[in-house]
């Protein structure tokens, strides 16, 4: 089982432990292709070396090779709606974690009301690794 998981790198760091959370639970479920969302050295300024162009290749390849894609929508970011965006274009599973943590803000329509994507908010990391069992359990009949 490949997971592609996806997260605010640009749109902002703050949730960068739940991201870890989040990765470090979804390897009960298989092979996490992107641990380096986790990586708190990966700033908003940049990976070593690489060009744009460079990333947006190789984690288009990432998303199109995985099983599933699980994404952090809480922080928005455009990285993540656009590779979702592609994702649901090839028929992907899709599971979207949000946390309500900010009452002027909403998860995008876009996300939120595509039938594509099944969206489910969380208040806490053990709600959101139970959805994450649920969600393999329900798709693909894999227990944790
Ligand atoms: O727009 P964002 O940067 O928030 O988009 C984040 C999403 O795009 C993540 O789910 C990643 O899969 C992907 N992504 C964007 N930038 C990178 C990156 N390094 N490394 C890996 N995946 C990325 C770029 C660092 C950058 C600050 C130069």
């Amino acid at each position: 089982m490949k997971i592609y998981f996806a997260a605010s790198i640009r749109g902002g760091r703050e949730d960068v432990n739940t991201y870890s959370k989040i990765i470090e639970h979804l390897k009960n479920h298989g092979q996490v292709l992107t641990e380096h969302i986790a990586d708190k050295k990966l700033a908003v300024q940049g990976e070593d070396g690489l060009t744009d162009n460079y990333i947006h290749e190789r984690d288009l390849g990432g998303v199109l090779q995985s099983d599933v894609i699980v994404a952090e929508v809480t922080t928005p970011s455009l990285g993540v709606g656009y590779e979702l965006g592609r994702a649901v274009e090839h028929g992907k599973r899709i599971l979207c974690l949000y946390r309500q943590d900010n009452e002027n803000r909403m998860l995008s329509a876009m996300i939120a009301g595509c039938p594509g994507i099944i969206v489910k908010e969380y208040k806490t990391i053990e709600e959101a690794q139970k959805i994450i069992d649920n969600f393999f359990k329900n798709s693909f009949n894999i227990g944790a």
